[in-house]
């Protein structure tokens, strides 16, 4: 299997509205700051950054009824990754989206249902996701995303100003969920696969700046064993990288979790822990 042949296409989503603590903007360059695409060009991966969705800012956007928190910032900045996340699946490239706060797989997953509509979603996760905004305690839409696309979930979901664009896409059988210890990507068939990861799956020592950590997550070896497997299916459309927050804790919190975040997107595009080396790779002579 040579992953060298395949083409990256990353956006990031530098959206915060979804939850209260400032910084997810920040994981994108973050993350590219950490060295993302040179690390995927290391692995001899064909990679265009598409550089930052636009995030429209609101000046009314309190929805009286709900306890729903910025719909609209959500909304907008949703239908601005839904376009990019389809315009790169759709010039044949994989697409990476780095968030962000986890209401980006709104925009994400609806956007690559536009380009791929059989596709089917892993979320890897210490949470759910699927609270709607009447189940949901916090009103933070980050902990609602899939709930908008599931098509079973339509009778429960309230209408939100800026979400008439979203048709929902998904059917709850084709979510799988893990934030255990093994998948087996062959049990979904050979439809397109979207990986939404939430760095908060991982361990908090492993992941510190996060803004909803979980203790008892998913070693380093855990999460990049789901990302080999899932790559190694060659069915891997899109991926999400959530919630990783540069402004929680310490510098060295933020090195550690850029630092895993990156392992685990190289794990996605081909990297493997035996270890990797790109297509036509010589050993070289003296
Ligand atoms: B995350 C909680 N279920 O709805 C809620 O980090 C947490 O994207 C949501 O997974 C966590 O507020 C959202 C209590
Ligand atoms: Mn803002
Ligand atoms: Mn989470
Ligand atoms: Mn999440």
């Amino acid at each position: 299997l040579h992953f060298g042949d395949r083409k990256v296409g990353v956006v990031g989503c530098p959206v915060h509205h979804g939850q209260a603590k400032p910084g997810t903007e920040h994981g994108p360059d973050a993350l590219r700051e950490g060295g993302l695409i040179k690390k995927l060009m290391g692995l001899g991966l064909d990679v265009h950054d598409y550089g930052d969705v636009g995030t429209p800012s609101h000046e009314d956007d309190h929805h009286f009824d709900l306890p729903v928190k910025n719909p609209k910032h959500v909304a907008t900045a949703s239908e601005n990754i839904a376009a990019d996340v389809y315009n790169v699946i759709k010039s044949g490239r994989t697409c990476l989206a780095l968030g962000g706060d986890h209401s980006m797989a709104i925009g994400s997953i609806f956007g690559h249902s536009l380009a791929e509509p059989e596709h089917v979603v892993v979320w890897v996760d210490a949470h759910a996701d699927i609270n709607t905004p009447l189940t949901s305690s916090s009103g933070n839409m980050h902990g609602m995303p899939l709930s908008f696309l599931v098509k079973e979930l339509q009778p429960y979901i309230s209408k939100l100003p800026g979400f008439e664009f979203i048709k929902p896409c998904l059917s709850a059988k084709n979510i799988a969920y893990i934030g255990l210890r093994d998948v087996d990507p062959g049990e979904r068939g050979v439809k397109p696969i979207h990986l939404s990861f939430d760095i908060d799956a991982l361990d908090p020592s492993l992941a510190p700046s996060t803004g909803t950590p979980v203790p008892g997550g998913l070693s380093i070896r855990e999460g990049n064993y789901i990302c080999e497997e899932l790559a190694a299916t060659g069915r891997l459309t899109c991926v999400d990288i959530a919630e990783v927050n540069p402004s929680l804790g310490n510098e060295r919190d933020n090195l550690i979790t850029v630092n895993s975040a990156l392992s685990i997107i190289t794990h996605c595009f081909g990297g493997r822990r035996q270890g990797t080396y790109p297509k036509n790779y010589q050993i070289p002579i003296p």
